[in-house]
């Protein structure tokens, strides 16, 4: 238990639902059309990384004629378009009963709960698995200019709960999510493929491990 932590800022995908596949499908069908190689290793390089980033990381395998601002914006709203269609499946039963009892359970202690994501969809998927009540404050893709590893997604989301960094917990999947929350001087705990690393503060098993570090 640390007595300094008073919220904590949680990671979307990769945390609390897992949107990879989705990013993978839409992806796939984007990088297909275009001849361009794309596998799972490949993405799983995307994580936490915003859309363009994202593109420009698909594009290494590109070996055609230079591409324009313009065209790669329509490709990445491209990627969207499929991606959001796929969102529309979502469901409350798409977050585990581990996820919503250990939120509920963060907030019966009095805990400031926020979304830190990279992502510009982040209060639709919320809305979908109906989870954006729970959340005091959403800090997205939307309200950022810089993304993880720059810490201005974490940094925003502690400034919307009106707390200091250093009383905030920062709950990762990605590597470039823990870089950033330590960069932004806040305490971090790692899951799934950001443990093996070990550049976490804290490394979680399960998401209810959280309740026994906040103890
Ligand atoms: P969008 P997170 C990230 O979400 C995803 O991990 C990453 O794969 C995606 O490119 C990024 O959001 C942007 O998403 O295209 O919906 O704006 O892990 O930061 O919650
Ligand atoms: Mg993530």
């Amino acid at each position: 238990m640390n007595p300094e932590i008073k919220g904590i800022i949680f990671d979307l995908d990769g945390v609390i639902v897992f949107t990879d596949e989705l990013h993978y499908e839409a992806w796939k069908i984007t990088a297909d059309e275009m001849g361009v190689y794309f596998d799972k290793e490949i993405n799983n390089l995307l994580r936490g990384v915003s859309r363009m980033e994202s593109l420009e990381i698909i594009l290494r395998n590109y070996h055609g004629e230079p591409l324009s601002k313009g065209e790669k914006v329509a490709l990445a709203e491209k990627k969207n378009d499929i991606y959001k269609k796929l969102l529309e499946k979502m469901q409350p039963s798409d977050v585990t009963d581990s996820v919503r009892d250990t939120l509920n359970e963060l907030k019966r202690r009095g805990y400031h709960l926020a979304v830190g994501s990279s992502s510009k969809n982040a209060k639709y998927i919320l809305e979908r698995v109906n989870l954006l009540g729970k959340f005091d404050a959403i800090s997205d893709g939307t309200n950022i200019t810089n993304s993880k590893p720059d810490p201005e997604v974490f940094v925003k989301g502690a400034e919307f709960l009106g707390l200091q960094p250093q009383e905030c917990l920062v709950v990762e999947d990605a590597d470039a999510g823990i870089e950033a929350a330590l960069a932004g001087g806040m305490h971090s705990a790692a899951i799934g493929n950001a443990t093996a690393s070990r550049k976490a503060e804290y490394n979680l098993a399960t998401f209810e491990d959280l309740l026994v570090i906040l103890e």
